[in-house]
């Protein structure tokens, strides 16, 4: 199962200027590696040299033809009297993993393209790892990389993992590894032209050289079976091996161990008795598993645990249970800019157990793998989804090959988190046949690559009435969960709306609430009526949370949003300055009052009931 990222012409390529990283063809799986934290490598990360290139200079000559000594060949020189007009080596650095938006006051508006550039010495590999593997932990939104001059290939997508076979390729002194990123936004990218986020550049997560033995462990899933806490279920891929291979997957704790034997492409699915101590947000109980094949063994901390809709209830370990979340998106606390760091997602997801959540909702997009690994350890529930956001090119079929391949990598990254209870397809797209189409090829794919967590999507909902909202949107019937982002008392009327308003679905599916709120400038002060105060904000939770207390298939919300978030849609001075103001706590970690009133709702939800 060797694969290697299909080669296109690179003049195909440039005469597209990028956007030829829009089409199908870009997903011929630069596949990254599963396990490989835990794997023998080389990390890095650090300062990286870069050349900022808003008009892909390195790639393409002044009649826009590619250029054969572009600054991918990373060579200098070749006598005194050569042209050469680039650098790395006295060019400035940016720190990896970053957004380059925040490391320098220049570049915080910035979309184009910016070349990474980075030398390093191979350290020898351990005894038995003959492969080597260059892992991207995300570049947004777009990359092509070399190395020693060589081009490995390209990935589209930027949040989400990729890597390059680079055996027989490295050398002992000096490699040469070079990146070009670039975050333009395209009509048919996902996501497309228009967010409520920061359009984040750069090599956002950080850069491993992994190695492994010849035949390794590529995949592996190991989660509770579907509705049976009793019996572990998953496959495992490998790669390398040229015939059926035996694996073992253990937890050692558990007590608990199964052989199984590969087919001729390296699969094998398994289903074997084990009863784990069951994961849950009151105990989020992790296990040591342990897998190994021929001479590759791969560990990881593994947690087990049932989730099932059934009727309008959410159901965990069998048990029905009410999500009480918060949104976020993937911006560090305190500094802004793209979290990155143990520690940043630590701080974000400590704000939301002290909120009181047991549910997260990682908006708008796949987060660094710390955040889930951290819901993992903390006991939080999580929401995941891909940048299906508003309007995409919903009859592109490179647009739709994508958005396909981002929800795959999204998958096999995360699908041993037990934290990770939904997957979300989109969220709030208009209701077309086309774009229904294309959303359902992704509900396709998710229950075919995952058919244990739960699908679902923020929806369309209309007026029935004077006093009533529906959830109609097509595709809920194709869901396990109805995703709901609605903002009655912001966008729509005031907050006293909230009062008189019901609201049904024409699906008995469970509700997640998954956007509601109002902005609020932290130390801003008025009346209720009084807009960007934190008095209005904290009002129109009080009402938002009565009217959704009246809806029974209501499981779950994860009102919008955490923290304030950088957006360029929000100029207002002195009140937005740039920023997304939904938060319940500033960037600078300022709560505001709507945060207590969450708090004591949630607060009151857990309480034990009078006697
Ligand atoms: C939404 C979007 C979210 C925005 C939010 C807002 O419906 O899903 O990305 O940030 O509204 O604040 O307007």
């Amino acid at each position: 199962m060797s694969r290697r990222p299909k080669i296109w012409s690179l003049v195909a390529l440039l005469v597209a200027n990028w956007g030829a990283l829009g089409a199908a063809r870009a997903f011929a799986a630069p596949t990254a590696l599963g396990f490989a934290d835990g794997r023998a490598g080389q990390n890095l990360d650090g300062a990286w040299h870069v050349i900022v290139d808003p008009y892909d200079n390195g790639l393409l000559d002044y009649r826009n033809q590619p250029r054969p000594n572009g600054y991918f060949q990373d060579a200098p020189p070749r006598d005194r009297s050569d042209l050469v007009e680039y650098d790395f080596d006295r060019s400035p650095t940016l720190n990896v993993p970053g957004d380059w938006n925040t490391q320098r006051p220049e570049l915080l508006y910035y979309e184009g393209t910016v070349w990474y550039e980075r030398k390093f010495d191979a350290h020898a590999p351990a005894a038995g790892n003959d492969r080597q593997f260059v892992q991207f932990g995300a570049a947004a939104q777009r990359a092509i990389v070399w190395l020693n001059g060589r081009r490995l290939g390209e990935h589209e997508g930027g949040f989400t993992p990729f890597a390059f076979e680079v055996t027989g390729q490295l050398r002992a002194r000096g490699n040469s590894l070079v990146v070009v990123v670039n975050n333009t936004r395209k009509p048919g990218a996902i996501p497309a032209m228009n967010t409520d986020w920061w359009n984040y550049g750069g090599l956002t997560r950080g850069v491993r050289l992994i190695e492994t033995p010849a035949v390794f462990i590529r995949a592996a899933r190991v989660q509770s079976a579907k509705s049976d806490p009793r019996r572990v279920a998953g496959f495992v891929a490998l790669d390398g091996a040229r015939g059926p291979t035996p694996v073992t997957i253990e937890i050692p704790g558990a007590n608990a161990r199964t052989t199984v034997t590969t087919d001729a492409v390296g699969r094998a699915a398994f289903d074997f008795a084990a009863a784990p101590a069951l994961w849950s947000p009151e105990s989020p109980k992790l296990y040591d598993v342990t897998i190994s094949a021929a001479r590759d063994r791969v560990q990881d901390r593994i947690g087990f645990r049932t989730i099932e809709a059934a009727g309008t209830e959410i159901r965990l370990n069998g048990r029905s249970i009410f999500l009480r979340g918060i949104a976020l998106h993937e911006e560090a606390l305190g500094r802004g800019g793209r979290a990155t760091s143990r520690a940043d997602a630590e701080a974000l997801l400590g704000l939301a157990k002290e909120l009181g959540c047991n549910f997260v909702r990682l908006a708008h997009y796949p987060h660094n793998e710390e955040m889930t690994r951290a819901a993992d350890r903390l006991g939080l529930l999580v929401w995941s989804e891909i940048p299906v956001y508003w309007t995409i090119a919903w009859e592109d079929t490179g647009t739709l090959a994508n958005a396909r391949g981002q929800l795959g990598e999204e998958i096999a990254r995360d699908g041993n988190r037990a934290s990770v209870i939904l997957w979300s397809v989109g969220n709030e797209t208009p209701v077309t046949e086309a774009r229904t189409r294309f959303l359902r090829t992704l509900v396709a794919d998710a229950r075919a690559a995952d058919p244990t967590r739960l699908l679902t999507a923020a929806l369309e909902h209309h007026p029935v009435g004077p006093h009533a909202e529906r959830i109609d949107d097509p595709l809920g019937a194709d869901l396990d969960v109805l995703g709901l982002n609605e903002y009655v008392g912001w966008y729509d009327g005031l907050p006293k709306k909230c009062d008189t308003l019901g609201w049904s679905a024409a699906y008995a599916k469970p509700i997640v609430v998954s956007e509601f709120g109002a902005d609020a400038k932290a130390g801003m002060h008025g009346d209720p009526l009084t807009r960007f105060s934190e008095e209005y904000q904290a009002d129109l939770y009080r009402r938002q949370l009565a009217m959704l207390r009246r809806v029974p298939a209501i499981r779950g919300i994860s009102p919008w949003i955490l923290v304030d978030f950088r957006s360029p849609r929000r100029p207002l001075p002195g009140v937005q300055d740039g920023w997304n103001r939904k938060g319940l706590v500033a960037n600078d970690g300022t709560k505001k009052q709507a945060f207590g009133v969450l708090r004591d709702a949630y607060r009151a939800l857990t309480a034990p009931a009078p006697p």
